[in-house]
């Protein structure tokens, strides 16, 4: 059963960068929850965009799903007939436990799991593609080619959803956000050694663009809007329709 996040509870000598190992991936619920503001609201509101923009008889993809909440989330809302919601993550420990999760209830809308990094896989007949803070992983040059095939492969009048950590261009206003983060994270109980540890061993794997940057990318690509649709503190979430 998924467990308390204390991974950097106790002073680590040498800070390797993070993975999503089985470590992670057991207490994954309980540490996206406590330091991704709005993370549950995000997932309800990526079931209501997929009841209205998923096509019948199209593809559904949630790229880097974790334990795929948002795939179970899009498949308790979905309505329309013959979609088929793809789930891809390349953590193996991530993948073994998502399909757990899937498969303990069934539904008309039918999920496959499949352990592959999101660089190599085909996206095809999409109306709607999820990148719920997975895009950030990824060097620039991947974002954007991940990006264009995204665009390539969705159907027009298609979705992607696209939450992330921002960075802001104003350095105060950067500071204070990420300052709130912190503060967030410390009030759902993560001590400064924690929060300290975990900046380190994340900022090596992790860096942001600003919303700015986003917009332009997806503008540059061809996506017809964006819009940012959710954001607290230094996290949020944007759709751009082809
Ligand atoms: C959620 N979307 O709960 N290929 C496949 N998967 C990848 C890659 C890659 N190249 N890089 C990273 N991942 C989820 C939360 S977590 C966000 C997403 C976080 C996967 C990685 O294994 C992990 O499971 C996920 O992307 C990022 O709605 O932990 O901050």
């Amino acid at each position: 059963m998924a467990g308390h996040d204390n991974i950097f509870a106790a002073p680590i000598e040498k800070m390797g960068d993070f993975t999503f190992d089985a470590r992670v991936a057991e207490v994954f619920p309980d540490m996206i929850q406590r330091s991704v503001p709005g993370y549950s609201n995000i997932i309800s509101a990526i079931g209501m965009l997929a009841e209205r923009f998923a096509k019948p008889h199209s593809n559904i993809y949630d790229l880097g799903c974790s334990l795929g909440a948002a795939t179970l989330s899009m498949r308790r809302h979905i309505q329309q007939e013959g979609c088929a919601i793809i789930a891809v993550d390349n953590s193996s420990a991530m993948v073994e436990r998502c399909r757990l999760h899937i498969d303990a209830y069934r539904s008309d809308t039918p999920v496959t799991v499949i352990e592959a990094d999101i660089r190599e896989i085909e996206i095809t007949d999409a109306s709607v593609v999820v990148l719920n803070f997975t895009l950030q992983f990824l060097s620039p040059h991947d974002r954007q080619q991940l990006l264009e095939k995204i665009y390539a492969g969705l159907r027009p009048g298609g979705i992607l959803i696209l939450s992330e950590k921002y960075i802001f261009e104003d350095d105060s206003s950067n500071e204070l956000l990420i300052d709130l983060h912190h503060d967030f994270k410390r009030a759902n109980g993560y001590s400064e050694l924690e929060i300290s540890q975990k900046r380190s061993a994340i900022e090596n794997v992790m860096r942001p663009d600003s919303i700015d940057t986003h917009r332009e990318r997806l503008a540059n690509i061809g996506f017809s809007s964006s819009e940012v649709w959710f954001q607290c503190f230094n996290f949020g979430s944007m759709f751009a329709i082809k």
